[in-house]
């Protein structure tokens, strides 16, 4: 699944690898190259270019905070217009906790998989621990019953048939067999229908009413591309459907149409089906697809978390501290605490080229982390807070007993450290960023 997609994104995402800086012209390829990748997975023309803009947005001019290059802050960018684009977070299925069965309908085309659907969502219930009961509510083709019971005998879920025309007459039977077997669910698979065909589309609304569903799932077949969209929008103009399950994910689908069917229809997409055995169910989390779309989700998650470690806010905050000399040693603690949250040092540094530079020459910098650390939390609170007391040789070398560290370390660590507060002072630089990473990389050079 969106394999092909991967690959092509993957490689316009390539072209800005080894530039620095955000560009309109070095980025004017690579979105092109991304536009063309839309298209070819078979998305609307349309909304391929829309979906360039919004990134080129996103990102030209924007800065790019020194430890990443913008390859990776593209990713992101991408990742996010990707992510709102399939209809932003995960809308869960609708299953109600007070009706007594809760009933799901499922409905569609013919042959998009409703009754392999129906039988995997009622495994993937039972898994969640309710009790599910398939009603089989297709007249029309006498081999569905046989086709459902076939699909579930394995996994022990009931399903209730019955020989007749009426297929209200089923439903309202359906009921009271669940409520006799203690079932909590009834998911009903309906007959396939067209939208043109007056009479089966009447039939549908026939049963929605009459068994007011909980949830009701439209089910596309994803391989049908464009118009998978046109024949669920054609059915959401006539029966208000809750979610979309696209199925054949796993087939030749090019993954277009389960790419932009929720903001076109307005419709959560909120199953997948990616295959023949009844356990290929996914639920549909776009961000998940997003990741697997661009196949970089490592890369995702490291820019989130810098970002989050770099947020403006706090950037100001102790940029005003160093400006004013009134950064101490909790904010410095705070600062290496940060940045540990971004997770261990070498894997860092191997992922992201610019944090080598914050870093200074760091092999193993991890070790410095720890003994200044160490040398801080020996310390008082007032001490931590007003670092000029620290002249009082006394104090040093009770900090030194009490951290184990000697007290040359301890005096070449605060040297550096009033040394740095009062150059940070002076310099006059235009990103903050850069001064606070400058200020802790120097730190960490012994
Ligand atoms: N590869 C693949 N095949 C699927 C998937 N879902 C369904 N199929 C196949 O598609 C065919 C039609 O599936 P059904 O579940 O019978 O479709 P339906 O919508 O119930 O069909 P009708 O009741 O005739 O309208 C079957 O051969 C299924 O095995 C899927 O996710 N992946
Ligand atoms: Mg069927």
């Amino acid at each position: 699944m969106f394999k092909n997609l991967q690959k092509k994104i993957d490689k316009s995402l390539n072209i800005l690898k080894g530039n620095n800086k955000i560009t309109e012209i070095n980025i004017a390829n690579s979105l092109k190259e991304i536009s063309k990748a839309l298209i070819d997975a078979d998305v609307n023309y349309k909304i391929a270019k829309n979906f360039i803009k919004k990134v080129k947005e996103k990102s030209v001019g924007r800065q790019v905070i020194t430890s990443l290059n913008p390859r990776q802050l593209i990713i992101k960018i991408v990742y996010d217009e990707l992510v709102l684009l399939m209809g932003g977070k995960n809308k869960e299925i609708n299953i109600s906790k007070t009706k007594n069965p809760s009933i799901i309908l499922i409905c569609g085309l013919q042959g998009s998989g409703k009754t392999t659907f129906s039988a995997k969502l009622a495994l993937f219930l039972k898994k969640k621990n309710y009790y599910p009961l398939l009603v089989a509510a297709d007249i029309y083709r006498p081999a569905a019953v046989d086709q459902l019971k076939i699909l579930v005998e394995k996994i022990d879920i009931p399903v209730f048939s019955k020989k007749t025309s009426d297929v209200l007459d089923i439903l309202d039977q359906s009921i009271l067999y669940a409520s006799k077997k203690k079932r909590n669910v009834i998911i009903i698979d309906t007959a396939g229908r067209l939208s043109i065909d007056k009479v089966m589309m009447n039939e549908i609304k026939n049963i929605y009413k009459h068994s007011n569903p909980d949830e009701t799932l439209f089910v596309v077949d994803s391989m049908t591309g464009q118009d998978a969209i046109n024949t669920a929008e054609c059915f959401s103009n006539v029966l208000n459907f809750n979610g979309i399950v696209m199925t054949k994910l796993d087939g030749d689908s090019r993954g277009g149409a389960a790419i932009t069917m929720s903001s076109l229809i307005g419709k959560p997409i909120k199953f997948i089906s990616n295959g023949e055995r009844i356990e290929d169910i996914e639920v549909f989390h776009p961000d998940r697809i997003a990741n697997r779309i661009l196949g970089m989700g490592d890369v995702v998650s490291l820019v989130e978390k810098v970002q989050e470690q770099f947020d403006e806010k706090r950037t100001k905050n102790i940029y005003n501290k160093i400006s004013k000399d009134r950064f101490n040693f909790e904010d410095l603690l705070e600062q290496f605490k940060q940045v540990r949250k971004i997770g261990s040092i070498k894997n860092i540094v191997s992922m992201i080229p610019g944090m080598e530079k914050f870093f200074g020459i760091l092999n193993d910098k991890e070790d410095s982390f720890k003994e200044i650390e160490t040398i801080i939390l020996s310390m008082t609170p007032y001490e931590r807070k007003n670092p000029k007391i620290l002249n009082d040789i006394s104090r040093r070398k009770r900090i030194s007993i009490g951290s184990g560290v000697s007290l040359n370390h301890i005096d070449s660590f605060l040297k550096k450290f009033y040394s740095m507060n009062k150059i940070m002072k002076r310099i006059n630089t235009s990103s903050r960023q850069d001064l606070i990473k400058d200020f802790l990389s120097k730190m960490m050079q012994r």
